[in-house]
């Protein structure tokens, strides 16, 4: 157990993930697919997926202590909880969730930052993920990953991920139509080493599949059609840079800074996005005129 397992505030809100997990996962089984329009068979509005699981979040924490404030892609702004809380949830409460349609998986991810949200302030970051088993990742400044498994309606600790120096998968997201040429030129080159494509579109099992299964790249970078990508910084970017990082991987954006030094203007900023192992992002630095 390291450091900040140990630290109550901090244990407190991993256990309220948990909990989350267990109903989310409930909710994905359970209700009518999120037709959002539609009404359910009592008449009364059914709520898509995406904002049930917000809920489902907001009412778990909005009474832990060490929680200042709530910031979740289902919101504008910020929602303030407690004054003397220390740490503020940025959440996306069910990433993908157009993909529980067809019955692929999907995750909820979470940054906890004290202080001012920006990367440098990320604390912890947890993601769960609901598919044929429900798994959850933490991570903080001073561990590795560790990834916990439900095994008989409890979550147990199954062990932590370490990324190797290169791997073998390629998961490049966004319209390829409206790719630069020298990233469709980079993708190609991975694709001629001999990478396989693995591309869900659910960006939490796509991160998920690369890290354990010991690396690769997942792309989302600036198009034509999205200059700036379409992942958002404080609650999916920035996130998975600490998993990528303390995995033994790396995390950066178009320009080669480490996405854990993004400074959102906006809680809904969006970045051009690369996750790897360490020999694809220098390959990436290399192909996109970076200096390291
Ligand atoms: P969403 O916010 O509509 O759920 O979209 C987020 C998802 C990510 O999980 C995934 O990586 C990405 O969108 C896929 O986008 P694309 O289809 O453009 O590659």
């Amino acid at each position: 157990m390291q450091k900040a397992y140990k630290e109550t505030g901090m244990n407190d809100i991993f256990e309220t993930i948990k909990q989350v997990a267990f109903e989310i996962d409930t909710a994905i089984k359970t209700s009518d697919l999120g037709y959002s329009d539609s009404e359910n068979s009592s008449g009364e509005d059914q709520l898509k997926l995406d904002v049930q699981s917000d809920i489902i979040i907001e009412k778990a924490f909005a009474n832990v202590a060490s929680v200042k404030a709530l910031v979740s892609e289902e919101k504008e702004g910020v929602l303030e909880l407690s004054e003397t809380g220390k740490y503020t949830v940025c959440y996306d409460p069910l990433d993908g969730s157009s993909l529980v349609n067809v019955n692929l998986s999907v995750g909820s991810i979470f940054g906890i930052y004290e202080g001012e949200l920006e990367g440098k302030n990320l604390v912890a970051s947890a993601y769960v993920v609901y598919g044929p088993r429900v798994e959850l990742v933490i991570a903080t400044r001073d561990s590795k990953p560790m990834l916990s498994r439900v095994i008989a309606g409890k979550f147990k600790e199954i062990g932590e991920i370490f990324m190797n120096e290169k791997g073998k998968l390629n998961a490049s997201g966004g319209t390829q139509q409206n790719w630069s040429d020298y990233h469709k030129a980079f993708i190609d080159s991975l694709f001629a080493e001999g990478y396989r494509l693995r591309y869900s579109g659910g960006m939490v099992p796509d991160l998920h599949q690369i890290m354990l299964k010991g690396g690769g790249l997942f792309s989302y970078p600036g198009t034509t059609d999205k200059p700036n990508g379409k992942l958002r910084q404080l609650f999916e970017v920035i996130p998975f840079a600490l998993m990528y990082e303390q995995a033994g991987g790396e995390a950066i954006n178009n320009k080669g800074m480490r996405l854990l030094e993004l400074l959102p203007a906006h809680p809904h900023d969006t970045s051009p996005c690369f996750f790897g192992s360490k020999y694809e992002i220098t390959a990436l630095r290399k192909a996109y005129g970076i200096k390291a």
